[in-house]
């Protein structure tokens, strides 16, 4: 059976770096499998991305040898249970704002004892390269539960959040954070309020001894990041990437 070698790295104390799959084709999650990154998350929260093209990008991930994790649109037990049951290795829950939305993920990603799971499927298996019934019996140990701080509201219940069991880590999504506290949505700012609430998130996941994570705009913010103490850090995107070097490409001198 395949391990989830990001959430072992995380439980070691190591840093996991990767980024975000927001083109909505199997064959761009391919190709970045070939990259260093660790992990992919697949976007479903804001990207046409179907749950069909999710799927073979998981299974394309896994096989080789990348961990496939999915951000879903929203809070849900049927979202949740969609893309761990089509075999991502993790799930990425937005906007969880208090102790119920965190129970909430947790008793969705879970089996009993700890969540309540429904049992069914076998493409989760096939990714793990196991079967079914073994598949069940140690999924909890292998599934990489990450809930984002990204509002005022989220940051201020952070410890209620973080102490709930069954999660992994968390991750700071700092556009929707700026925009939370009243700010211009950016990766990073100096901005006093901006800097406590990142402050006050990296110290409640140490109390609660979850992983820390943030989202990143380039190698140089992931390495600072990474120094102050997060260990799940996202660098841009695909459509970032994509972007910046066709934007860099066409600086000819003509
Ligand atoms: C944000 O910055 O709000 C994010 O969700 C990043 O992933
Ligand atoms: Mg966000």
């Amino acid at each position: 059976m395949i391990k989830n070698n990001v959430r072992a790295k995380l439980q070691r104390g190591e840093t996991s770096v990767g980024t975000w799959v927001t083109i909505p084709d199997p064959m761009v999650a391919g190709m970045l499998s070939r990259t260093p990154f660790d992990w992919l998350t697949i976007e479903l929260e804001h990207s046409p991305t179907t749950m069909e093209t999710a799927a073979l990008s998981f299974a394309l991930i896994a096989a080789r040898g990348k961990v496939p994790l999915a951000r879903i649109p929203i809070n849900s037990v049927e979202n949740i249970k969609r893309v761990l049951d089509t075999g991502a290795f993790g799930v990425v829950v937005p906007m969880v704002n208090t102790r119920s939305d965190a129970e909430a993920v947790v008793m969705a990603a879970r089996y009993a004892p700890e969540g309540a799971r429904s049992i069914g499927g076998l493409f989760h298996a096939h990714n793990f390269a196991t079967d079914p019934a073994t598949y069940y019996a140690t999924a909890n140990d292998q599934i990489l539960v990450v809930v984002m701080i990204e509002t005022a509201q989220a940051v201020t219940n952070v410890d209620d959040i973080l102490s709930v069991p069954g999660i992994d880590a968390c991750f700071i999504g700092p556009n929707d954070l700026h925009k939370s506290l009243g700010l211009t949505p950016v990766f990073e700012s100096d901005h006093p309020a901006f800097l406590r609430s990142v402050d006050l998130v990296l110290a409640a996941a140490k109390r609660h001894k979850v992983a820390a994570g943030i989202h990143v705009g380039d190698p140089e913010a992931a390495g600072r990041r990474s120094a102050q103490g997060f260990q799940l850090i996202a660098v841009a995107s695909d459509a970032g990437f994509l972007m910046g070097a066709a934007n860099a490409a066409t600086q000819i001198d003509l």
